[in-house]
């Protein structure tokens, strides 16, 4: 983390300039009749986005890696860096671990320095798509779904073993993704292997303590390019159904074909109190994990909009939803990008937090197409970087967390502490 001297340094040539631009927005919203400036504020202060821990190192494609020096090489080093990021913009207050890369090997020190940061472990995240040294059986037919009842009890065994973990650091989220599925036409029976997945799950759920919630998260395609079992929104919603309250479905917005309506499935599951959990990324054809709202801002934005509307509405009866940011790449210093990412993500929650609701409503109850575009339109195109600016302040972070970041040469620090060859754990 930064000393506080300096964080309050690097903020004191900007000030003016931010309080300038802070009250001329705040004095535009008021004469609109929006939601106030202060309101706003406090309800971007409120949200959080879980860091993953894979998101810290450099990402890749299969054709390569491009580490940028610097990354973390433990859990702790992990923790560290996600206290940064919490340090500059104070809406990063948890983490989601990866079994088996980050399996604690010192919980009470772990705890502590979780306590220290005031961070949390939000989730957990199995991973049965790969295989570890020494494991007895392979998953390269599948897991949950295998053929093979003994593949299928060790990825079962897998997940709770994951639910110990998170339990011994105070997590209450478990994330099932399978990359279960097949590559040609035939090889596998699209109902067993659902039946198989259905059976599997259903041992994990009887594991999971009650004030816990199983995600289950979909994907079309990838590593399987014939069928995924899990591979829309509707087969998740499917299985929780079968398992029961505690499951929910999960979102992950790079997790779609190109073109599908994101907006309307975070509603309709919101209508179903079904939407636990949401990972945020930018997509440009497929799962890329670019920088979330770097290609489709709107889309962003109309994605708040419902998880606004919703939340505003004493019908819609769903739980809390678990928002991380679930993007690695091989470009930018990951820092930096899940420094962007948060700041596109409260923009376009600030965004939505700005439609005049009751006027959308009546336009849309009488079917004025122009009238409820127009609105949100007005919204959209407001410049709310000097909300989004102030929450940070408020959180005592910094006024331009990646800005920053660069003047305070954290990277090159990272480096020097750590090796230009240090490799993040799992990747
Ligand atoms: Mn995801």
């Amino acid at each position: 983390m930064l000393p506080a001297q300096q964080l309050h340094d690097l903020n004191a040539p900007l000030v003016a300039d931010h309080e300038a631009n802070y009250h001329h927005l705040g004095d535009q919203l008021n004469r609109r009749g929006a939601a106030g400036a202060a309101s706003v504020v406090a309800q971007l202060r409120q949200f959080q986005v879980a860091i993953p821990s894979w998101a810290l190192g450099t990402g890749g494609t299969r054709f390569g890696r491009f580490p940028g020096g610097g990354e973390p090489r433990s859990l702790e080093e992990k923790i560290a860096d996600v206290a940064l990021l919490h340090q500059l913009n104070g809406s990063s207050n948890a983490i989601s671990l990866h079994i088996p890369w980050d399996i604690p090997t010192d919980v009470a020190g772990t705890r502590q320095q979780l306590a220290a940061a005031g961070l949390r472990i939000d989730s957990i995240n199995s991973n049965t798509f790969q295989d570890q040294p020494g494991q007895a059986q392979t998953y390269k037919f599948g897991s949950l779904a295998s053929t093979d009842a003994a593949v299928r009890a060790q990825a079962v065994q897998h997940n709770i073993e994951c639910l110990g973990y998170g339990q011994q650091l105070g997590a209450q989220v478990h994330t099932v993704w399978l990359a279960d599925g097949s590559n040609f036409p035939g090889q596998q029976h699209f109902r067993g292997a659902y039946q198989r997945t259905q059976e599997s799950l259903t041992a994990i759920y009887e594991a999971l303590s009650s004030d816990w919630t199983l995600l289950i998260e979909y994907k079309p395609y990838e590593p399987n390019f014939y069928s995924m079992v899990i591979p829309d929104w509707g087969t998740s919603y499917a299985l929780c159904q079968a398992l029961g309250q505690q499951a929910q479905v999960l979102v992950d917005l790079g997790h779609h074909l190109p073109n599908t309506n994101i907006e309307q499935i975070a509603g309709r599951l919101q209508h179903f109190g079904r939407l636990g959990g949401f990972h945020f990324n930018g997509s440009m054809y497929g799962d890329d994990d670019l920088t979330t709202g770097s290609i489709k801002p709107f889309q962003l934005f109309l994605i708040f909009n419902e998880l606004v509307d919703s939340a505003q509405d004493a019908t819609v009866h769903n739980p809390a939803v678990a928002y991380m940011i679930d993007a690695s790449h091989n470009t930018k210093d990951p820092l930096e990008d899940l420094l962007q990412s948060t700041d596109n993500i409260l923009t376009a929650y600030a965004k939505a937090l700005l439609v005049d609701r009751p006027a959308l409503q009546a336009a849309q109850a009488a079917n004025d197409a122009a009238l409820a575009e127009d609105l949100l339109r007005d919204a959209f195109l407001t410049d709310v970087r000097p909300l989004v600016a102030e929450a940070y302040r408020q959180s005592g972070g910094a006024l331009r967390p990646v800005a920053a970041y660069r003047q305070a040469t954290h990277r090159a620090g990272l480096i020097a502490q750590r090796g230009r060859h240090a490799l993040a754990t799992g990747l």
